[in-house]
């Protein structure tokens, strides 16, 4: 989870060709809203796994799609897999949802909470037919049938290889099962893909074609990249190992296959787009984009993992393309990871339950209303060598209260890369006085009252 102190080990290039072919890229734009006979819209979720900014903005083509529509940065309450995957499909906070960590038990919460409550299941009961493919919440194996998807596809593959037993690259297979799912989709129903391949997670092995292919690119070495002086941390960032010349190639390596394993997400898009072009689906579809959390790579001196209560894990990059959505605009505005249950809802015309998100679509669409000044931010370990925390984000203010030990920091609009923590050692209350009331009413806030108290001046 947190590489604090052992770096994940490095996967050795294979064969260094890069295949130049399946390299078709879509035009993807806006189109005018056209009639079909479908009541509801195309909804395509693709879901990327531990995808940083950084990565994102390495990757040939990600962003060229982005900007036929609305870009924005997703903050992931908790940035870790499964509760992040949770908030999305359930639109909650994870306080709320029950998912505050990977833990198998989190089939027992599930099924006790959400089954039959979650985002597919609201747009299937309104008529949809809901395809799910790759991986769903950690520690949950979702069956054909339950979960609120009419289809599940799994690939099973060689960790090591990344092959199927045929030999496929599995997010190849993946792709080629959710075209056909897509395919199949009664033509009377709209569609939902959740199309989440565990992209660019480890072990970082990319599809073949792609091998090797960003490894003359340079890591980037922003602000906070092997931040130097960290007085300002908490102890287990504070006294983590040195990070010496022989982990920083370690770092780079990793980095430079995370890019090469992100292509295969531009190659999803471009070819679930084919698909809804052929079944004649594209008119009305909406895409969206986000990941689960962000992902180390250097700054703070971290080597590699997320789970952290800075930016880097905690942000996310996102964007949106729809019928009526902007073009080539970017928000700045809070967006948490589950407002996409009630965005996903909005666009498919479909109430929700109380839950804790909002929908985007207004501001996709162009609308400025008022909006949230702050969110909840948190990590329940689920290990004792790695941190608790929670923590309030403001568009320029970021603080963290980690536990057990109560160390405090705070940064503010002039240190966006959370280099200088003006707390020095004070209590949050003491440190940070205007958040701190915030933080207790939101650690505990749900359905309004969360928005509640995410907006009062
Ligand atoms: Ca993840
Ligand atoms: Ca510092």
């Amino acid at each position: 989870m947190l590489g604090f102190r052992r770096p994940m080990p490095v996967a050795k290039y294979g064969v260094l060709i890069a295949v130049a072919g399946l390299l078709c890229v879509i035009v993807l734009r806006a189109v005018p809203e056209r009639k079909t006979s479908r009541p509801h819209p195309t909804i395509v979720m693709v879901l990327a796994d531990d995808l940083s900014q950084s990565v994102y903005d390495a990757t040939p083509g990600l962003d060229t799609i982005a900007a036929s529509g609305v870009r924005f940065t997703t903050i992931t309450s908790t940035p870790l897999c499964g509760p992040t995957r949770a908030a999305i499909l359930t639109g909650k906070y994870p306080h709320n949802s029950g998912i505050q960590s990977n833990k198998r038990s989190n089939v027992a919460v599930w099924n006790a909470r959400h089954l039959g409550n979650t985002v597919p299941d609201w747009l299937r009961a309104a008529g949809y037919f809901t395809i799910g493919a790759g991986k769903f919440v950690s520690g949950i194996k979702p069956r054909f049938g339950i979960h609120g998807f009419d289809e599940w596809i799994e690939v099973e593959h060689d960790k090591r290889t990344g092959l199927t037993p045929g030999g496929t690259y599995w997010v190849d297979e993946l792709i080629q099962r959710t075209k056909a799912a897509i395919r199949a989709a009664p033509a009377d129903r709209p569609v939902f893909v959740h199309f989440s391949p565990a992209t660019p997670h480890g072990p970082f092995v990319p599809a073949p074609r792609y091998a090797g292919s960003a490894a003359t690119l340079r890591l980037p070495r922003g602000p906070s990249f092997l931040e130097e002086d960290l007085s300002d941390k908490e102890d287990r960032v504070r006294t983590r190992d040195h990070v010496d010349e022989a982990q920083i190639a370690t770092i780079t390596a990793r980095w430079q296959m995370q890019v090469e394993q992100t292509r295969s997400l531009v190659d999803a898009i471009s070819a679930i787009d084919e698909v809804l072009v052929e079944t004649n689906r594209e008119q009305d579809r909406y895409l969206l984009f986000s990941s689960d959390n962000g992902f180390n790579a250097g700054e703070h001196g971290i080597p590699s993992g997320k789970g952290l209560p800075y930016l880097e894990s905690l942000e996310v990059p996102s964007f949106a393309l729809g019928p009526d959505v902007a073009v080539g605009t970017r928000l700045k505005s809070l967006i948490v990871s589950h407002d996409f249950a009630a965005t996903i809802a909005e666009l498919a015309g479909v109430d929700t339950p109380s839950i804790d998100g909002v929908s985007i679509a207004p501001l996709l669409r162009g609308a400025r209303p008022a909006w949230r000044r702050r969110v909840y931010v948190s990590f329940h370990s689920a290990r004792r060598d790695v941190p608790t925390w929670e923590g309030v984000r403001t568009r320029s203010r970021s603080a963290v209260v980690w536990y057990p030990s109560l160390w405090t920091e705070g940064y503010g609009p002039n240190d966006p890369y959370e280099l200088d923590s003006h707390c020095k050692g004070r209590p949050f209350a003491r440190c940070i006085p205007t958040l701190s009331s915030r933080l207790d009413a939101l650690r505990s806030c749900a359905g309004n009252d969360c928005w509640r108290v995410e907006t009062e001046r």
